[in-house]
């Protein structure tokens, strides 16, 4: 089924110049880019994209992070795109992560971990609408 998920480049990997690959990534596996833009997140951006973790002892260090240095934030299109792209992310800390997937190539740490993928679908329309206006996503034509 062709689903929607949202993406974040995290600013570890951009500042790393792995933008490219990355998305080169998701391109290869299927993923197509269907929105797209560089940000310098705003601290009120990141508190509100991860408010459900706001009781969590990382959250300040977390907002920290992601308000370090710009961001590349995309919608994926394409089959069962939540859970590909999770299969492609790896686990949360990298250590933990299968060989292969962009986080145990890339990540440096639990918190500098490279991505960011939604958990679910109702997360995806959240999290794209959260950033991304109707007009700026661009579905493929079949
Ligand atoms: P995922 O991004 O794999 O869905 P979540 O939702 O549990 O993982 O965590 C959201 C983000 O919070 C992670 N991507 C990571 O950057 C950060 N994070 C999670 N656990 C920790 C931790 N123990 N220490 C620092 N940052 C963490």
């Amino acid at each position: 089924m062709t689903q929607q998920t949202f993406s974040i480049i995290k600013p570890d990997a951009v500042e790393r110049n792995l933008v490219g690959k990355i998305i080169g990534r998701f391109e290869e596996e299927g993923l197509n880019v269907v929105a797209l833009e560089m940000r310098h997140l705003a601290r009120h951006e990141a508190e509100g994209f991860y408010a459900e973790h706001k009781a969590r002892p990382f959250f300040g260090e977390l907002c920290d992070f992601m308000t370090r240095s710009p961001v590349c934030l995309m919608a994926l299109e394409g089959p069962d795109a939540v859970a590909k792209n999770r299969k492609i992310m790896g686990a949360t800390n990298p250590a933990n992560a299968d060989a292969g997937t962009i986080r145990k190539l890339f990540a440096k740490s639990v918190g500098e971990n490279s991505v960011h993928g939604s958990d679910s679908p109702e997360a995806a329309a959240r999290e794209i609408s959260y950033f991304f206006r109707g007009i700026s996503v661009y579905p493929k034509k079949k």
